[in-house]
């Protein structure tokens, strides 16, 4: 049950923006996500529904959710809330420092505790897989047991000297699903179907989905 389009949203929170955008991998992008634009209660709450429902619709199992830092602890907060509040759905949460305390409670992982525990990640966007390695690192050597990750958007694009995508890699490599909200095919179609938008930003779309993404 989700009231909400996540492109809608996205767009509303200016949080996916259109131009030209340099990546981290170097490549020239006509869009970009940037989940820290989903800065107002309005937006945040819906992009928390529309996650819960993700994790819902896909029937996971898990005891623990984890959100990488920065950016996955306040969507991890915001989904294991609303998976309690409109599913009755209680799980835990969990979040790493990026910085390790030598005082106080010290360690990395502050929340639920992971040992033996069903652990799903939750986190804002894969292009290459790169941060949600480290994720899946911090996580594993906590004694957790991965069972998927779940990001807003997948983008789709082939991974570094491969001919698979960075989530289909991910998914080969540590045998767990990633699910995703919406990847670059859902938002071309959304596009295409939106009206006033204009014919040549589609068209930048497909030929960046044609040059870089595995579909
Ligand atoms: P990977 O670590 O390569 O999977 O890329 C994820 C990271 O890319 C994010 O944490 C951002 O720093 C950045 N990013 C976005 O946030 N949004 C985009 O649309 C594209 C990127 C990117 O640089 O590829």
């Amino acid at each position: 049950m989700n009231d909400y389009n996540f492109f809608d949203v996205a767009i509303e929170a200016s949080a996916l923006k259109f131009g030209e955008f340099t990546l981290k991998s170097g490549r020239i992008s006509p869009y970009f996500f940037n989940a820290g634009l989903f800065n107002h209660g309005k937006t945040l709450h819906q992009l928390a529904e529309c996650y819960a429902a993700k994790l819902i619709e896909s029937k996971v199992q898990f005891d623990v959710l984890f959100g990488p830092a920065y950016k996955g602890i306040s969507l991890a907060a915001l989904v294991t809330s609303i998976l309690y509040s409109r599913y009755g759905k209680d799980v835990g949460f969990c979040y790493n420092r990026k910085e390790k305390k030598d005082h106080g409670e010290g360690g990395v992982l502050v929340g639920a505790d992971i040992k033996d525990k069903k652990v799903l990640i939750i986190d804002d966007v894969i292009t290459a897989g790169t941060a949600i390695k480290e994720a899946i690192e911090v996580i594993k050597s906590h004694g957790g047991t991965i069972e998927g990750v779940c990001v807003a958007l997948d983008r789709q694009e082939v991974a570094p000297n491969e001919e698979i995508s960075a989530v289909q890699m991910v998914e080969k490599a540590y045998q767990f699903p990633v699910y995703a909200i919406g990847n670059l095919s859902d938002l071309i179609g959304y596009l295409k179907v939106k009206g006033q938008i204009e014919h040549e930003l589609i068209e930048r779309m497909k030929a960046y989905q044609l040059k870089y993404s595995v579909v």
